[in-house]
Formats: C-alpha cells, structure tokens, sequence
C-alpha cells in the first residue's frame, strides 16, 4: 500500500520555497491500516521534491497494489500525472483519491480513467474496505464510475471519536524533510497534531465551514505529546486543528495536564476571535503557547459579514491585548481580493494589523476553493477567472471583483509587506527574534532559499515537470460533470446537523 502526498507548485516554482510539517491525513490513514496489519509506505513528494521521474523509480522498486493520493486544490494536475503514472508502471494496481478537493470534485477525478474511486469524508476505514477488498457498491463514502455514469455511495457517518484512530505514523517519514514555516516556531525540532477535526464557523471562503467538531480525548492528547517530547525529542508543537480554541473545556484541561505533569514544550494553535478568553489564554500561556493564528480575515466590518465571520472589531482588539498581556504572540491572517473589496477596505485590513499591533501580519489573496460556499457563489455568478485549480492558493487572483482589477490587489499584497514590516517599530520586533540562534539561522535559510535557489531555473524546473500533464487530454468527457457544485460541509457534517446561520 503507497499513500501520496503530491507536490504543489506554480508556474513560477513557489512551491519549492513552501515550508511544511508532515500530511496529518495520510499519515493518519497509514497509521490505521498498519494497526490492521497492512504493510504501508508514504511518499511525500512536496517534502521530498521528488521530480515526476524520480517518483517513477520509486513505482517501480515498491509496485503497490494499492495507492492513495490526497488532492487539495492546488495538487489537482500532478494528481491527476500521479495516478497515470502508477497505471503505466504497475497496470493492475488500484488507484484512489480523497481529501477537500477530491470530495468536492469526484467526476472530474473519476473523468481519468487511472482513478479507480474517490473517498469522501474520513479515509481511515474507508480504505481499510478497499484494500479488503469490499465491493465498491458497499463502502460508504465512495464514488466511482460505472461505465460512463459516476456513482455516489451515501456518505459515512462522521467518527466522532478520534481516539479510534491510532496517532499519526511519523514513522513512517524522514521528519529531516520537514520545517515549520518561518515565525511559527520558538524551539525546535518540531512536529505538527491534531486535537480536534471540523469547525463551528460558517466562513464562506473555507471548506472547513460548518464541518462537525470532533475530538481526541485530553488523556490521548497528552501521551502523543509525551511519547513525542521524550521518546522523539520534540520540543515545539504545530496545533494544526481548524480552530482549537473552539472546545474551551477539553482545552483548559489539556493545559491543566500540560503544567500539572511539566512538559515542557512550547506550542502554536489557531484561535477565533469570538473563541478566545483571558481565562483560556492565562492557561494556554502557562502550559507552553507562544503564539496564536488569528483569521482575522479584513478591516472593514462589512466585509467581515459578507464572508460569514461577523466578529465585532472591539473583540479582536480585546483578544489581541489579552493575548499579549500573557506573552502570546498574535499572527493574523488577513484576506484581501473580497468580492467587494476595494482600495479604501484594503488599506483599512492593514491599518486595523498595525492598529492591533500583530506580531505578524499574513495576507493572502481570497481564493474560491471547490466546496465552499464561496466557490458556489462565483461559479453561478460567472465570476471566476478560470478553473486551472494549480493556480489557485499560489497568490493568484481566480475571481472577479465587483470594484478592482486583479493588479490592484497584487500590487496592495506587495505593498502590505512594506507596509507592516518596514515600519520601525515591526523592523525592531523582528530583531528582537534575533536573540534566537534558531530564528538566526531561519531568516538566512529564508533568504537563501528565495535570492539563492528561487533564482535557480534549473531546479525550479525540474519541479515544474509536474505541471506537464494534460488532464484535459486524459479525460473522458461523456462523464457528465454535475449540475450544482458540491459542498465540503454536506460530506463532513453529522446527520443530525442543524444549521445556525
Ligand atoms: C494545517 C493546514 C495547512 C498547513 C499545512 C498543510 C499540510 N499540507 O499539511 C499550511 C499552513 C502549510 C497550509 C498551507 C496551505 N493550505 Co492549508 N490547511 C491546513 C488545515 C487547517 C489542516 C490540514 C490537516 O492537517 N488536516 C487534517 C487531516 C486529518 O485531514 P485531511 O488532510 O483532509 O485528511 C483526511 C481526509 O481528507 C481523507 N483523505 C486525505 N487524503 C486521502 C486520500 C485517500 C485515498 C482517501 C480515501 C482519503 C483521504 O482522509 C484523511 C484522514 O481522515 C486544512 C483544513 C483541514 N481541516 O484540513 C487547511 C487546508 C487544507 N488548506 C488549504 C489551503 C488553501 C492551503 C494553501 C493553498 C494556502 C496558501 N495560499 O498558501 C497552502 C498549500 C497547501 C497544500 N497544497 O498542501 C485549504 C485547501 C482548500 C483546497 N480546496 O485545496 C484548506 C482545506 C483550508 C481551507 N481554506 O478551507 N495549510
């Protein structure tokens, strides 16, 4: 059994420069079918910058008879090259696809005949069933052709206990090929978890959007956290959970836990601003955060509506003192290229960053992701520039705006940069890290990785040969795609869900 994650890389090669931790996903799914007795290898091409032939060799040397391939958006064409390859090399093999992309997508995977199903939702037992062999008909959650029509099996019930699912198989790969992106880490080495699954929130840009939440229990928590403190020598955790702070209780005794028994680790989370107290931060300061990621997503409070998070600006202004009053660093995400975004909005996102006095400021540029509610709008409204899904998340601009052109919001995301981090008081912030040996060594790693290897045609390159597949020419178009578009939160929600909003 092979499971893949692929690379994503844009036309200019940024993906090279992308700093990551290990794929939660596979490594969860890898885990669950080795606790089965299933011989099981991951590839993680992004880490490991494999170049389309050298992943051929590696077909070649294992021959699985199963592979499965996660797909987010901006992996959709070397997916697609994926999955062709593994039919070239090993033609009896059976090839599967998951993860937000594939489940919002499934037809136009399945339009490439290389791709034996989709699953949607959860893969641990999902393919458990298919490497037993289960009839495609009977396992819940997939989809997969039958002569030229897809079929979409009911979805599987959402597993509300994570702690079936045994931890992530870190074994599995050479965590040397993995580095937290620069800023968010104060020890190191250091390696990413997950306590919870799904979100509350109803962000229309977000395929995580009213996902059911979902938890392992606080005395799990604590010995994944030990096994990897003492056992791997793991001094910084990466909380990837949508939004930690959304279980206050199974939090507060997490970090309870945390200082009763002095582990001594520092870690990062995501935090909402509604969902963020002083209580919570004293004891998230106390058991080792240092630093929150806080979407804060704009600064003009009609925006904030539009997209479904309509947190009051006093409240993000509340969190931000609260956070830094315990000596919590505040990283905020910030969204520019909203549907009705303009140059006065824009510039109101960066002066509400320096007003809040952030300790980082991230902006990126708003994306319609397959399965969201967003993606939807635009689609029916025609407001997408174009579908080629390898560009989306890389910086580009993909939707029409009602009042700017995709330069605007280009040239206000380069100018954003200068205007935060060039300002005395953001340069002095910055050197401040600088006391770290670690934070040293990253800025002149950063620095080379972008003046150094980015100018690197050559090896930038040999990445980009992955984005050499034509997946229109692969696929069968007397598949009919659907309709209406497919919503992430109609796989990964509970039966029983009520909508709030
Ligand atoms: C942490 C995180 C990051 C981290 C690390 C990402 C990583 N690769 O590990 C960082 C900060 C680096 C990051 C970067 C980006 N991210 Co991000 N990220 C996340 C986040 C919050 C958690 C990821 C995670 O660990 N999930 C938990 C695991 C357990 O879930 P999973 O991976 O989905 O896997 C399960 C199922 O999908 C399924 N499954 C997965 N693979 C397979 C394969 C088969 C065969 C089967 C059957 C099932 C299956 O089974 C798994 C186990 O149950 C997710 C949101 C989310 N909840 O997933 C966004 C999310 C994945 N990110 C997103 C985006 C857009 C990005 C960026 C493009 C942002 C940017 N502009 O730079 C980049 C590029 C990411 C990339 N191409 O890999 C989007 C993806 C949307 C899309 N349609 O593609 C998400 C969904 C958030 C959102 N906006 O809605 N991200």
């Amino acid at each position: 059994m092979l499971l893949v994650y692929p690379i994503w890389v844009s036309e200019g090669g940024r993906g090279r420069l992308q700093r990551m931790l290990p794929p939660l996903g596979i490594l969860s799914i890898a885990s669950y079918l080795e606790s089965k007795g299933y011989d099981v290898h991951v590839v993680d091409l992004h880490a490991e910058q494999l170049r389309p032939e050298q992943f051929r060799e590696v077909l070649r040397a294992l021959r699985p008879r199963f592979v499965g391939v996660t797909v987010l958006s901006s992996h959709f064409v070397p997916a697609h090259y994926i999955a062709a390859m593994c039919k070239q090399e090993v033609p009896d093999c059976k090839v599967f696809c998951g993860g937000v992309h594939a489940e919002s997508c499934p037809e136009e995977m399945l339009r490439n005949p290389a791709f034996d199903a989709v699953g949607r939702g959860d893969g641990e037992e999902l393919m458990l069933e298919l490497v037993q062999g289960r009839p495609y008909a009977d396992v819940a959650g997939l989809s997969y052709r039958d002569d030229k029509r897809v079929v979409h099996n009911p979805p599987r019930p959402v597993e509300m206990d994570l702690d079936r699912y045994p931890f992530p198989a870190y074994h599995l790969i050479d965590l040397n090929h993995y580095f937290p992106p620069v800023g968010t880490y104060r020890d190191l080495p250091a390696i990413n978890l997950l306590m919870t699954r799904g979100c509350p929130g109803a962000c229309t840009f977000c395929n995580s959007a009213k996902t059911t939440l979902r938890g392992r229990s606080v005395a799990k928590m604590i010995e994944l956290v030990k096994m990897l403190r003492y056992e791997h020598g793991i001094r910084q955790f990466s909380f990837y959970d949508d939004t930690f702070t959304a279980t206050p209780k199974p939090v507060r005794e997490f970090c309870l836990r945390m200082i009763d028994e002095r582990i001594d680790a520092s870690f990062v989370c995501y935090a909402r601003g509604d969902m963020f107290s002083e209580s919570m931060a004293a004891l998230l300061a106390k058991a080792g955060c240092h630093q929150v990621l806080l979407g804060i997503e704009s600064g003009s409070a009609t925006l904030m509506k539009k997209i479904g998070k309509p947190i009051d600006k006093q409240k993000y202004r509340d969190v931000v003192r609260i956070a830094h009053a315990h000596g919590i660093e505040v990283r905020a995400g910030f969204i520019i290229g909203h549907y009705e975004e303009t140059l006065e909005t824009m510039r109101e996102s960066l002066e509400f960053a320096v007003e809040l006095d952030v300790d980082f400021f991230q902006p990126s540029i708003m994306t319609p992701y397959p399965g969201t509610q967003l993606y939807a709008e635009a689609k029916a409204k025609g407001l997408l520039l174009h579908e080629k899904y390898e560009l989306y998340g890389q910086g580009e601009v993909v939707m029409k705006m009602k009042h700017l052109q995709p330069q605007d919001v280009h040239d206000f995301y380069k100018r954003s940069f200068a205007g935060f981090y060039l300002r005395p008081r953001a340069v002095w912030q910055q050197l401040q890290r600088l006391r770290s040996w670690h934070h040293a060594r990253d800025l002149a790693k950063t620095a080379y990785a972008v003046f150094v290897e980015g100018l690197s045609e050559a090896r930038a390159g040999d990445l980009r040969g992955w984005l050499d597949f034509d997946v229109e020419a692969a696929s069968d178009p007397a598949i009919a795609l659907p309709a209406k578009p497919r919503l992430t939160f109609a796989v990964r929600q509970r039966e029983d869900f009520v909508d709030p909003t």
